[in-house]
């Protein structure tokens, strides 16, 4: 036991503290971002920003350079969404910082914790239309959590402190801080203070008891109950609480897309991902429960279909630690706002006895057997779901896929079965093209020995491919698996169903040669055009290491199904039979 009084420690506690240092803003920047842990920077120079830079040489902190500043910042989402940290992503004013506006836009729907810093023209320039000048205040004000534009070079410790703190408490998002040039010039004392003072920003992550309460009462009352089971999981960290409470009280899960993986996919109780594509069993279990506990999804409309018909019967529960998603779209009569992992730990404590309810799961074991995705192998056509398949069972279930966004990202939602939390990378709220294969990137760089395979649309992969770059660059051995329909194949899709099959600018008579492409930079690639070569295929690219462009040429009128056509409700699914 410690003998010294308290007064003592306090002694030893101001000793120990660093004294203030004077540094640049630029300086105060790398200092700080030391202090968060931050191991890597995702970014691109340009003038505003290049004090920051010279202080990215100097210190040697490890910077990725991207070809685009929308790379960067995909990068940035797909490691902050593995690495469960904030991702950090540094650009210059005007056109640097425009070029990362999607992926803020992007982070802020999907909640992803990232601090992005751009540079801004001096303070004395700022609302003349000065070289490089963009607003980035206002253009960003809704896509942020938070944003800041430092104003003096003393007040920049305090605004990085409570940039870090923002992004990854409560509901994590993007903040941004706009750095005018002279500020990142200026000197002053860095005083990092660990404490973070605001009072307007207090998110509640311990639930209200009464509500627990009443929820653990509905659990018990009901015969139908199912969680819909979302990525407020993920960014709690609580998919062992998740498991320990389906396993006490024997309720079947639905995943939404972005909470996939939060339960194992391959469990009895999981009835797959619901909504627009998702499964029979797990929509059909939304439309038929009589309580529906909602943890941490946002009822967002691709996931509800019309609301008028969702889950009809259902009281509803809807555990967010963001209150302003409860009630946003759907009533809900069970309010419980805090983080997911409290709430649960709170439910398996509060919870009785499990409450007999066999025969809904028996009925909704009979719906899974009965309607299972499914896809028709009748040729030697590729078939995109029998690819992703293919992959899951090479991959072992255990590789980071991040997709892009089309049919190629429902098919591998729906084919590749998540187990373990933080493999699946995708855009699910913007629905961001251009993103999947960036972001695979940022996902390699959080964990460098995991198998990560970037699942891709050939028009999509075209909207960032320069990243391959970065590949070359620093021997990334991300696989890159292009699902070539020569189409916008989501768009084509839809044109074929609800515009009289007119395909209006969404095929493609000429595309690009993938391989010669990635071999312009020094990456090995093949083009796989019959089944017969698919599987071989995929053992070489796995075994490869390094990185590797698998163009695989696929049936172009493939649909998605099942489907929820628009304005139609869960019970009104198409395509549940082949
Ligand atoms: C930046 C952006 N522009 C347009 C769209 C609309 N959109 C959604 S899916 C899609 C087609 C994607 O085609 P591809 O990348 O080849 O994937 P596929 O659907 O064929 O699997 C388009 C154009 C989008 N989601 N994002």
């Amino acid at each position: 036991m410690s003998t010294k009084t308290k007064k003592q420690e306090l002694v030893v506690n101001i000793e120990n503290k660093e004294a203030p240092k004077v540094l640049s803003g630029s300086g105060m920047l790398i200092e700080a971002l030391a202090k968060e842990n931050v191991e890597v920077i995702f970014g691109y120079p340009g003038g505003a920003i290049l004090p920051t830079y010279d202080e990215i040489y100097k210190t040697g902190i490890r910077h990725i350079l991207a070809r685009h500043e929308q790379g960067a910042i995909h990068a940035a989402e797909g490691y902050a969404r593995v690495a469960g940290k904030p991702g950090v992503c540094v650009v210059t004013s005007g056109p640097g910082a425009t070029n990362v506006v999607t992926g803020i836009a992007d982070a802020m729907i999907d909640s992803l914790p990232l601090v992005v810093i751009t540079g801004q023209v001096a303070k004395s320039l700022i609302g003349t239309d000065a070289f490089q000048e963009a607003d980035m205040l206002g253009i960003t004000m809704p896509i942020t959590k938070h944003n800041f534009q430092v104003r003096s070079v003393e007040e920049f410790p305090r605004i990085i402190k409570e940039a870090f703190h923002i992004a990854t408490t409560g509901r994590p998002g993007p903040v941004l801080i706009d750095l005018p040039k002279d500020v990142s010039q200026d000197s002053g004392l860095f005083d990092y203070s660990e404490d973070v003072h605001l009072p307007g920003y207090q998110p509640t992550i311990i639930p209200n008891r009464q509500q627990i309460r009443k929820l653990a009462e509905a659990v018990t009352q009901a015969k139908k109950p199912v969680i819909l089971a979302g990525a407020g999981i993920l960014h709690a960290k609580a998919s062992e609480q998740l498991y320990e409470y389906v396993e006490q009280q024997q309720i079947p899960v639905v995943n939404t897309l972005l909470g996939l993986g939060n339960f194992p996919g391959n469990h009895e109780l999981h009835l797959g991902m619901a909504g627009m594509h998702g499964t029979y069993a797990a929509n059909m279990a939304l439309h038929e429960a009589d309580l529906l506990i909602n943890i941490g999804a946002r009822f967002d409309d691709r996931l509800t279909g019309k609301l008028e018909f969702f889950a009809p019967n259902a009281t509803i529960a809807h555990i967010d630690v963001d209150p302003a998603e409860i009630g946003k779209n759907i009533e809900t009569k069970i309010p419980v706002v805090g983080d997911a992992k409290e709430a649960l730990k709170m439910l398996i404590a509060e919870q009785g006895e499990q409450a007999d309810h066999a025969d809904w799961k028996a009925s909704l074991q009979i719906k899974k057997t009965d309607f299972p995705l499914w896809y028709k192998q009748e040729d030697e056509t590729i078939k995109p779901q029998h690819l992703i398949e293919k992959i899951y069972q090479k991959t072992k279930g255990e590789a980071i896929v991040t997709t892009d966004v089309g049919q190629h990202q429902m098919w591998s939602a729906q084919f590749y079965k998540f187990d373990k939390p933080n493999r699946w990378v995708t855009s699910g709220g913007l629905g961001t093209m251009g993103f999947g294969f960036p972001a695979a990137i940022g996902a390699q760089i959080a964990e460098p020995q995991s198998t990560v395979v970037s699942i891709i649309g050939d028009a999509g992969f075209q909207m960032t491919l320069q990243e391959m770059s970065i590949l070359q660059e620093l021997n990334l051995p991300v696989k890159i698996v292009i699902v070539n329909n020569a189409s916008l194949g989501m768009v084509r899709q839809w044109q074929q169903l609800f515009h009289g099959e007119r395909y209006s600018n969404s095929l493609f008579p000429i595309q690009p040669d993938f391989v010669k492409l990635a071999e312009a930079y020094s990456i090995k690639a093949m083009k796989v055009e019959e089944l017969k070569d698919m599987e071989s295929a995929i053992e070489e690219m796995l075994a490869h290491d390094g990185p590797v462009l698998m163009d695989c040429r696929v049936a172009q009128e493939e649909n998605v199904y099942p489907m929820i056509c628009p304005g139609k409700g869960h019970h009104e699914m198409e395509g549940i039979r082949p």
